[in-house]
């Protein structure tokens, strides 16, 4: 089983590795080694779904206009999550199986601050996870759209201790003001190319884990950007929270992700075997599970 995604391994050759792939996924493998992420355009269906996933999920949506967890409640958006032509170009990029265990609706931009997915959801081996971001509608200039910063995904990973937090797991309140503010100043200093994603209802871009994203400022007040964003990992990995772990001193808090095909958990393993999990923790994804049977 790969210890590397695919487009990450340093041993990657184009001429062996993309051999007997149709164009387009060797395209989308390419654009993940280049780039950090790379567009997939969902083909027949995709729109009319979009707008079924939208009527499903406005009745849920909070008054900051954004719900967690829609699939349980939407099967639209479980549609969308586990659409089979993403599963399969993310298959060929990560040579993994992919599974999707979190989805996120906005009803418009997010003006969240950029960041690496590194930092929320983490694996071992390392970088088996990645964001699929949905257009609902056509994504339009002043909306706040997707911003990602081209190639990042090659920069070191940022742990809390990296942005000067020395405590053991932090809360939301140090991660917004250590890993924010440092993050930001990475980025700028980087001076990496800074990309708002404009894109086609029906259309997707794939991150990688450790690519850097976040959502631009509204400037059109009152415009919707209506998207879903899925968060897959890969079979058999070690799935944690960075920002809840002591990463330097190798304590990690590990995940019980569901599976959104199934609906129940995806058990973590190291080398193969179920890793120890505490028991609150297995309570929890266990309620969780049972509770929130998903619908359709
Ligand atoms: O959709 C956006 O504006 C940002 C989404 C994002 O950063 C995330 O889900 O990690």
């Amino acid at each position: 089983m790969r210890q590397v995604p695919l487009f990450e391994d340093p041993e990657f050759d184009e001429a062996r590795d993309l051999a007997g792939l149709a164009p387009d996924v060797a395209r989308f493998v390419r654009d993940m080694r280049a780039h950090g992420g790379a567009l997939i355009e969902l083909g027949e269906g995709a729109p009319e779904l979009c707008d079924r996933a939208v009527a499903e999920t406005d009745p849920l949506l909070t008054r900051e206009g954004r719900v967690h967890d829609a699939w349980r409640r939407s099967p639209a958006v479980r549609r969308l999550a586990l659409w089979p032509k993403v599963h399969a170009y993310l298959r060929a990029a990560y040579g993994r199986e992919p599974f999707a265990f979190q989805t996120l609706n906005f009803r418009q931009g997010s003006q969240q601050h950029a960041h690496s997915d590194m930092i929320h959801f983490s694996s071992l081996p390392e970088r088996f996870m990645c964001g699929v971001w949905i257009a609902l509608e056509d994504v339009k200039p002043g909306s706040g759209p997707l911003v990602y910063y081209e190639g990042s995904h090659r920069l070191p990973v940022a742990t809390m201790r990296d942005v000067g937090f020395n405590g053991g797991a932090a809360t939301h309140t140090d991660y917004e003001r250590h890993y924010e503010p440092r993050f930001g100043e990475r980025m700028v200093a980087s001076g990496l190319p800074r990309h708002e994603l404009l894109i086609p209802k029906g259309w997707a871009f794939v991150w990688a884990a450790n690519l850097a994203h976040g959502g631009s400022a509204i400037t059109d007040a009152g415009s919707t950007r209506r998207s879903l964003v899925v968060h897959c990992y890969f079979e058999d990995g070690y799935y944690f929270t960075p920002m809840f772990s002591d990463m330097e001193a190798g304590r990690l808090k590990p995940r019980l992700p569901p599976d959104i095909r199934t609906g129940w958990w995806r058990w973590p393993k190291r080398e193969g075997r179920r890793a120890a999990v505490p028991w609150r923790s297995v309570a929890a994804a266990l309620w969780r599970d049972l509770a929130h049977r998903p619908r359709g």
